[in-house]
Order: structure tokens, then sequence, then C-alpha cells
């Protein structure tokens, strides 16, 4: 099944929210497949962000990722990539909606307290990057009644 990459960014995790993050997306149903707390260096940041490389904001986004602990996560289910998007909101906070993760918890570009995969191939991609040893092989009990 359909798995993303999400990162509760270094502000998600200093403000106190990253538990009522966290919870929207297995409250939607989404199956957690890994989750660890860790810092990334900037060499492993600017890997995860390497096609943002050329755009005038990079230093500030790998400052950023790199300036404490964050939330790494699989999370596994049907359409996962597309609907996470939409859980987390729109890329500026300023424009994401309200009852979204960014509309909800953040105001600002640079401090937008989340990460998602953009689609399946990234996902892939960065679940590689950030899991070596890949996901963790469980189903949940409650299957039956999430899925028809
Ligand atoms: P997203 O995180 O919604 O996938 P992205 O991949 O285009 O957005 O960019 C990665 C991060 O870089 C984003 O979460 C915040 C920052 N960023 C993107 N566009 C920016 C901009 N125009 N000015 C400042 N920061 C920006
Ligand atoms: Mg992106």
């Amino acid at each position: 099944m359909e798995q993303t990459f999400i990162m509760i960014k270094p502000d998600g995790v200093q403000r106190g929210s990253f538990c009522e993050i966290i919870s929207r997306f297995e409250k939607k149903g989404f199956s957690l497949k890994g989750l660890k707390l860790m810092t990334v260096d900037r060499p492993f940041a600017q890997k995860h962000y390497e096609d943002l490389l050329s755009k005038p904001f990079f230093g500030a986004l790998i400052g950023y990722i790199t300036s404490g602990p964050v939330i790494a996560m699989i999370w596994e289910g049907e359409g996962v990539v597309k609907t996470g998007r939409t859980i987390i909101g729109a890329t500026n906070p300023a424009q994401s909606a309200p009852g979204t993760i960014r509309g909800d918890f953040a105001i600002v570009m640079g401090r937008n307290i989340i990460h998602g995969s953009d689609s399946v191939e990234s996902a892939q991609k960065e679940i590689a990057l950030w899991f070596p040893d890949g996901p963790i092989n469980w189903q949940s009990n409650l299957h039956p009644w999430i899925y028809e």
C-alpha cells in the first residue's frame, strides 16, 4: 500500500504541538510504519531538499531544518501522499485553510511546522533517505473497520 514521508520540523517539536499533529494522521485512519526523533546535519538536509538547491531561500531552509530535533515518520494508507498534503495544507501558512496543520499552527513559510512528500515517487526517495532500514511491518487490527 502507498506510503508517505512526514516530518515534524524543529518548530513543531519545540512548540509542544507534535502529539496533536501526529494524532491527525492517526485519527484519519492511516497507519504509522516508522517514527523517530532525530537531528540532521547540513549535508543530510541538503540531500533531502536537493531539488530546491537553486532557490534563494535554500540557505535559510537548511538552517531551519538543522536547528533542532525533528520527528521523521512513515505513514501508510490509500492515497496517503495526496491526502497527507491536504491534511498539512498549503506551503505558505497564510494561504493554508483553517483545519489544516499549517493553517492551524503556523503563520510564515519559513516556520511552516511540517513536511510531507509531494508525490509517490518523492515519498519513496525520502523514505529511503530517512529510513534506510525500511518501514516497520505490521497491520492494525482496525484495518477491516477503515477499509471495505
Ligand atoms: P512544501 O514543503 O509545501 O512541499 P516546497 O517543497 O516547495 O514546499 O518547499 C520546501 C520548503 O521550503 C517549504 O515547506 C518552505 C520553504 N519554502 C518554499 N517556498 C518558499 C519561499 N518562496 N520562500 C521561503 N521559503 C520557502
Ligand atoms: Mg516539498
